[in-house]
């Protein structure tokens, strides 16, 4: 036995105290295999373990995780529910707090009393550095808010050192998302355009950040770095690569907003930059941070973007005709598949920064060819008979794959457009394989080719004229669908808010009729019938329902912040019938709208459900007659871009979200043609894929390591446009 002797000299100080002065543990307290007690007076009896959450949700942000200080340079350990009720009322940065019961101030402070009293780790020290905080001002916060400058979407810092406590503005620098979700922030926050994210500051920066907002110093604008006529080009090719698929060639915004040369000298070269590097809530992808841009890149760009967008080059049929190379005569292709594989059920997987197409067997999961296409290829779409799969790349490369061949094989090529995102091949009866449309993004054209060799048959010009009468520097052609009643594809003209129905049925295969909707037109696909057209019209909130048979607007439904629906999804609601919905890259939410005007009137293209999501940035929404399921990827998410969430059909509610990628973010769900498995990609230069998933359970069944794949299409269900 130890002697009291023994113990004295070999027992830590703290922990003698503790035997010695602390009130009786909780039950809880034991339980967690706490000691403890603080020399404030302890829990009260209330539940650490609930209190440890409430803690570490909220009171972190100021106190640290330890509760040793941080910004408040005080150890809050031990403090007692009576002491936490009295600073919520008399602190100003804490009145936010006072929604909290008495319970859960009681669980609080038994988690308080039950740490141990050691040093003080998250303490900090000195008061910040005005200079560096100027710096890190520029850097990352001026996307956002302003300084006596022009207006930003967030609110100006001017004054904020008068408003807010000097510890609560340093944390919400620190910790916006608990902070915000917390109620911290007050009333007022619904009326700015999206919530503060969290941009990885350290607490170091937070307090230097702090210092110079005390100066309380209208900011003066960093000029914009000289671009010599090199880096002008350089320059004009990254814009085009990474930023005009979302704001346009000539910076007039669809998907993102316009950045013209007048907007972008108003956010200035620190805001510009300060988005470039951290992205935004609003859907603007983290260049920076990702490791995308360098800073030089960062600094050209928000030079180039303050000066006027330079002359666009066109795309004649000469250099069409030109570009076409047709590699296998339709003569030397085989009259049969030469295949035992069920090749109605492979997969093409996009691997977008390799510029290649891996065709995977769907039943066996192996990869039976990879294939050349084009720089940072987009997508791809089937043939009306499945034979042939279209890439269409983003420099206009449309790269043309027969999967009748032992090894599937590049068949043709030929390249239509500078920048392209759309191609559908003719799917009416009797003109099965036999025609196909790229659609541009530049110049605002669409070309016809043979469906199979690719030969060029016609260039049609876009109108320039919008729904509004404008006159447009830039209309771009963005999801492209053929119909399967009429031969006719139905073509979405982004910037003039048009859905235009091209009859290929006709000489020189022209645009035989505009439907004025809204702007700006992107994604979309069939109702379950394939009457209806439903597209996003992302600058407008709204999806436009066009009847395609009769040629005509139907309605457009307001849904939520830039609806994002891919294809969309088609499926049967137990109260309200037939359904579609969309999803959103700036709302957390799947807007669920009737879609059957002939069973369910009275619901037809109304918003029947609005399901909220964790988070917003989804891309894609999608489902499979024979699937439970409707899923939803969270691809641009702030806050976790690895899960996706799956809608019970029969509920019509959130089942679960879950984590699928690992390594980057999960994009896109596609199903097998049985839809008994589902795929979705693990984006990542390194260490991502394609993860398979049962189609009821959602377990995972296999992972098939592949670089950057973003999209991926079944044979049979693209070419049936089952979703
Ligand atoms: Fe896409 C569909 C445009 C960025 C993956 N994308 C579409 C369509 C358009 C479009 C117009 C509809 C085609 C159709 O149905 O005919 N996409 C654009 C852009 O303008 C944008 C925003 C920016 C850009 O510069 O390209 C863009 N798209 C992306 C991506 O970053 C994604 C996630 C990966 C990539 O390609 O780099 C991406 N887009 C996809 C996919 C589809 C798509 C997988 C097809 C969905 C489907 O199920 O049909």
């Amino acid at each position: 036995m130890p002697t009291i002797k023994y113990l004295l000299r070999n027992i830590p100080a703290y922990l003698i105290a503790v035997l010695l002065f602390a009130p009786p543990m909780t039950g809880n307290a034991r339980a967690a295999g706490w000691g403890g007690g603080g020399s404030w007076g302890g829990g009260g009896g209330g539940d650490p373990v609930a209190g440890k959450a409430l803690y570490q949700g909220i009171c972190f942000a100021c106190h640290g995780t330890d509760a040793g200080g941080r910004f408040v340079r005080k150890s809050i350990r031990g403090v007692g529910a009576g002491r936490i009720s009295r600073m919520i009322q008399m602190r100003p940065a804490m009145n936010f707090l006072s929604y909290l019961t008495s319970t859960q101030i009681s669980n609080i402070a038994a988690y308080l009393g039950a740490l141990p009293e050691t040093s003080n780790p998250e303490r900090l020290s000195g008061w910040g550095d005005a200079v560096n905080g100027e710096a890190s001002f520029r850097k990352n916060c001026t996307g956002c808010h302003a300084m006596g400058t022009s207006p930003r979407p967030g609110p100006d810092l001017m004054n904020v050192v008068d408003r807010r406590a000097n510890e609560w503005i340093q944390a919400f620098t620190v910790e916006p998302n608990a902070m915000i979700s917390h109620a911290a922030f007050g009333s007022g926050l619904e009326s700015y355009p999206y919530w503060m994210p969290d941009v990885n500051l350290s607490d170091y920066d937070a307090l230097d950040i702090w210092a110079y907002l005390a100066l309380k110093q209208v900011r003066v604008e960093t000029p914009s770095v000289t671009l010599t006529a090199a880096e002008f080009a350089d320059t004009r090719n990254l814009y085009f690569n990474r930023c005009a698929g979302c704001h346009g060639l000539y910076r007039t915004g669809a998907t993102g907003p316009d950045i013209g040369e007048a907007r972008a000298r108003e956010i200035g070269t620190d805001g510009l930059g300060a988005m470039m590097r951290h992205g935004t809530p609003g859907g603007m992808p983290n260049f920076g941070t990702a490791g995308i841009l360098t800073e030089d890149q960062i600094a050209r760009l928000a030079a180039y973007l303050q000066l006027p967008p330079p002359e666009a080059p066109s795309m004649p049929m000469a250099d069409i005709q030109a570009s076409w190379q047709l590699l296998v005569p339709v003569a030397n292709r085989p009259a049969t598949p030469q295949t035992s594989r069920d090749w109605e059920n492979y997969f093409g997987v996009v691997l977008r920064d390799d510029g290649k197409v891996a065709i995977f067997d769907g039943d066996t999961h192996e990869e039976v060819a990879r294939v050349d296409v084009g720089f940072a290829v987009h997508i791809l779409r089937s043939s009306s008979s499945g034979r042939y799969f279209y890439a269409i790349g983003r420099d206009g490369w449309v790269t043309m794959i027969d999967l009748w061949a032992g090894t599937p094989n590049v068949v043709a090529r030929v390249k239509g457009c500078h920048d392209a995102r759309s191609v559908d091949g003719s799917k009416f009866t009797g003109y099965e394989d036999k025609y196909l449309i790229e659609g541009c993004y530049w110049p605002p054209q669409y070309v016809v080719y043979d469906g199979l060799t690719l030969e060029p048959l016609s260039r049609v010009d876009i109108p320039m004229t919008s729904i509004t009468g404008d006159i447009l520097p830039e209309v771009r052609v963005a999801a492209i669908v053929a119909s399967p009643f009429e031969p006719v594809w139905v073509v979405n003209q982004k910037e003039s808010g048009y859905v235009g129905i091209v009859d290929y049925s006709q000489p020189g295969f022209p645009l035989v009729s505009n439907i004025a909707t809204e702007r700006f037109l992107h994604d979309g696909g069939w109702d379950h019938t394939k009457r209806y057209f439903m597209t996003a019209a992302n600058a407008s909130n709204k999806m436009a329902i066009v009847d395609v048979a009769n040629r005509s607007l139907v309605t457009s439904i307001e849904t939520g912040g830039v609806p994002h629906p891919g294809r969309g999804a088609n499926w049967q609601d137990p109260v309200y019938g037939w359904v579609n919905a969309t999803a959103h890259i700036g709302s957390p939410l799947v807007a669920v709208y009737g879609a059957d005007p002939a069973g369910n009137p009275e619901n037809a293209w109304k918003v029947v459900r609005n399901i909220t999501l964790p988070a917003a940035g989804s891309l894609f929404i999608k489902t499979h007659p024979n699937s439970p399921w409707v899923l939803v990827d969270m691809t641009l998410s702030s806050t976790n871009d690895k899960q996706i969430c799956a809608v019970a059909k029969a509920t019509g509610a959130i089942d679960r979200c879950f984590d699928v990628a690992s390594a980057g973010k999960a994009v896109h769900m596609e199903f097998n043609k049985a839809g008994t498995e589902v795929w979705i990609s693990d984006w990542a230069n390194t260490g991502g894929g394609e993860i398979i998933l049962d189609a009821k359970t959602l377990n995972v069944i296999t992972r098939i390591p592949l670089p950057a794949t973003t999209g991926k299409f079944n044979v049979y269900n693209t070419s049936h446009d089952v979703y």
